[in-house]
This record gives structure tokens, C-alpha cells and sequence, in this order.
């Protein structure tokens, strides 16, 4: 039989060094194993385009449930090809999914149910791993004010709304305020025993 791969997703708040560790995995990775990359907001479609100027354009204007289905749709959008890829055989690391759509909406005090209901259906991860991180610590990597989203109240809202799901079984803690190098360690244990766990299991679909 065919090997699958796996879908591996990355979650946390705004500086919790999720996209260092995603891109560290994957070189790492690449070496040894059939892996991509993908994250999202994926900024470089249509829909992705129009989700970057809200983000970064405090000008642009969107009713907070036209942007949530676009993050939605920008996930939507990209279906078919995690589905092919996986059964390729290839596994794919992913910075932010579902769970990044949710949190960071229903912060924003919509309605949760509401929240979940588009990515109902997706391709679901056979893991999360969530880098957990203080909002203390994470104030003190960077600037935050960049972007949309990035104050600390906020923050604060969104890691409470991600810590809601961390007893679910497919996701797995991780100490984001570790050196990077032991942080890649914890990680790649984890990866690397979900790709093997799941070669010959059925993907199956998010159900939130
Ligand atoms: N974000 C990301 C959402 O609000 N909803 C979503 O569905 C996704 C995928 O976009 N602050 C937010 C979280 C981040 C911002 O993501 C951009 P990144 O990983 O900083 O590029
Ligand atoms: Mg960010």
C-alpha cells in the first residue's frame, strides 16, 4: 500500500517563534523525507492579497466575518493540493490553520460556533503541535504594532482561546521559551514519529 503523508500544523500567538521553528524543521526534514512547506494566510493569491492589506493597512476596513471567511476560503483554496500532496507521500508542515481562523476571530468576541463552522470539512492535521509561550515573553522578542492584532490585550484573548483546545488529543505542547535548538529537538521527536504513525491510516477531515 501506498504511504500517506502527514499534515503537521504549527499554532501560537504573534512572536512565539513559530515561523523559525517551521522553517528550521523543514530544512531539516527535507533532508531525509518528502516534505513542503505551507502557511497560512497564504498572502500570494487573490483572496491571500486582500487579507495582507487588511492586515498590514489599519485603513482597510472589513466586517470581522467577511475577513474570517476569507482566511477560511484562503485555506479552502488550497484543498486539492494538500490532499494530492499528501497522498504523494509527501508530509507538509503548515504555519497556522483552522485553529489560528477561530482563536483569533472569536477574540474579537464573534460567536465561537460561528467561527468553527467554515473549516469544518478541511483536511485535518494528524498533529498540532502548539508553541506555548507567556505574552510577557513574547512582548519582549519584538515589536509588536506591526501588524493588526498585535497588542498585548489581544494577545492575551487569542492564547485563551488556543489554550481551550490543548487537552484535544491530537495536539501536542510545546515550551516555546526554550533555547530554538532544544525547542527543534522537542519538535522533530514529535514529527517524526506522527509521519510514521500515520503512513497507513486514512486522512481524515476537521471537524474543529
Ligand atoms: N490569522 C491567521 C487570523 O486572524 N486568522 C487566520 O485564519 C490565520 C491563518 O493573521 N496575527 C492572523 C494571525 C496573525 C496574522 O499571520 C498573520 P502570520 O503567521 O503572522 O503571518
Ligand atoms: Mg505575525
Amino acid at each position: 500500500m501506498m504511504k500517506r503523508g502527514a499534515i503537521i500544523v504549527f499554532e501560537g500567538i504573534d512572536r512565539c517563534g513559530k515561523s523559525t521553528q517551521v522553517q528550521l524543521l523543514h530544512d531539516v526534514l527535507q533532508k531525509s523525507r518528502s516534505v513542503e512547506l505551507m502557511r497560512f494566510p497564504n498572502r500570494q493569491t487573490p483572496i491571500g492579497q486582500k487579507i495582507n492589506s487588511y492586515l498590514t493597512d489599519k485603513a482597510v476596513q472589513l466586517d470581522d466575518h467577511v475577513i474570517h471567511l476569507l482566511f477560511s476560503a484562503n485555506r479552502w483554496e488550497a484543498r486539492n493540493q494538500m490532499l494530492e500532496t499528501i497522498q504523494s507521500g509527501k508530509s507538509i508542515i503548515v504555519d497556522r490553520y483552522a485553529y489560528s481562523g477561530v482563536s483569533f476571530s472569536a477574540a474579537k468576541g464573534l460567536d465561537l460556533d460561528w467561527c468553527k463552522d467554515p473549516d469544518r470539512g478541511l483536511p485535518a492535521p494528524d498533529v498540532v503541535i502548539y508553541l506555548q509561550l507567556s505574552i510577557e515573553e513574547a512582548q519582549k522578542r519584538g515589536n509588536y504594532g506591526e501588524e493588526r492584532y498585535e497588542t498585548v490585550e489581544f494577545q492575551r484573548k487569542v492564547k485563551d482561546l488556543y489554550e481551550n483546545k490543548m487537552k484535544d488529543p491530537s495536539w501536542k505542547v510545546v515550551n516555546a521559551s526554550q533555547k530554538p535548538e532544544d525547542l527543534h529537538n522537542d519538535i522533530r521527536s514529535i514529527v517524526e514519529s506522527v509521519i510514521q504513525d500515520v503512513e497507513h491510516t486514512p486522512l481524515n477531515t476537521l471537524t474543529i
